[in-house]
């Protein structure tokens, strides 16, 4: 007996050490490992403005009030299931309505979707209203790549195309890294508009809990302000076409002295709206679309058609 309760013990310590050490890996790898999805993830990536913050503090509230369903649901069935099966309840009752019962089975839902619902309509019209933004970007959705314009700081315009896995350098996430990436200073309330060319794309960013349809012949807005200084993933997260899994996003945050230094290599670096587009060439109609298909891999290519 003593010898079964230490190997119980031992287990559970075990158990126990593997749990915590399970427990740190989520916590501190998803802190640090925010930007992009990793292998094996669990949940969800980590906030870097203050939208996610308040998306996955809603998330955590409707995950309590979800368990809480379940298992009174559970619980219901467990008690039907015994007190009431062939057995031991061999003559079934008549009873077919009860007043009580069935006004509280309405309005308790009703409650509880009311009480979702405040928090709910709160956090869409915190993510609805731009505040005081110090800054505009303009992304416009094409199939198939993004295109980045800055309006208040010089007009600068250029393309962001994904980069072949042929030509990724190591530590370059595949299907994830650009050529050129929309670089935004931290601490800074940002204003997106989103617009798109040819057909819809959406231009979602997890991290920064951004998600905003690109449309043509419409300006969506969005806003972010992103805490700290990093590189952040994103992707096109509307059926666009046949390059659609190709339009990856990726933003730089930087500091604001380092922003206004990208701002002036930038400058020179790609042409203003008022010249001819830098990359025009670039440019896919949808007969040329086999051929500016970024991946190598055809595989890839036959899966996602
Ligand atoms: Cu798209």
């Amino acid at each position: 007996m003593v010898r079964l309760t230490t190997t119980i013990s031992r287990a559970g310590r075990k158990m126990a050490i593997g749990l915590g050490a399970a427990l740190t890996w989520v916590l501190c790898g998803g802190a640090t490992l925010a930007d992009q999805p990793r292998e094996w993830q669990l949940g969800m990536q980590a906030a870097a403005t203050p939208i996610t913050e308040r998306i996955h503090q809603f998330h955590d509230e409707l995950l309590v009030i979800i368990f809480a369903i379940a298992l009174f649901v559970f619980a219901l069935l467990i008690i039907v299931m015994v007190r009431f099966n062939a057995r031991s309840h061999p003559v079934p009752t008549r009873t077919s309505h009860n007043t009580l019962i069935e006004v509280l089975w309405t309005v308790i839902p009703v409650l509880i979707l009311v009480t979702i619902a405040i928090p709910s309509f709160k956090l869409m019209y915190y993510m609805d209203r731009v505040p005081d933004s110090k800054m505009t970007v303009k992304v416009t959705g094409h199939q198939w790549y993004w295109e980045y314009t800055y309006p208040d700081n010089g007009n600068i315009d250029f393309n962001s195309n994904l980069i072949a896995d042929k030509d990724l350098k190591p530590g370059e996430p595949r299907l994830l890294d650009v050529d050129n990436p929309l670089v935004v200073p931290v601490h800074t309330n940002i204003r997106v508009q989103v617009a798109g060319s040819d057909v819809i794309h959406s231009w979602f960013v997890p991290s920064f809990g951004v998600q905003e349809y690109a449309v043509i012949g419409r300006l969506n807005e969005a806003w972010f302000n992103v805490d700290h200084a990093g590189t952040y993933y994103g992707e096109c997260n509307q059926i666009c076409g046949v390059n659609h899994a190709f339009m990856p996003i990726k933003i730089v945050a930087v500091s604001e002295a380092d922003f206004q230094k990208w701002l002036t290599e930038a400058k020179t670096k790609f042409s203003s709206l008022d010249k001819p587009k830098n990359n025009a060439t670039q440019v896919a109609t949808a007969d040329q679309a086999p051929a500016v298909l970024p991946v190598a891999d055809t595989s890839v290519q036959a899966g996602n058609r």
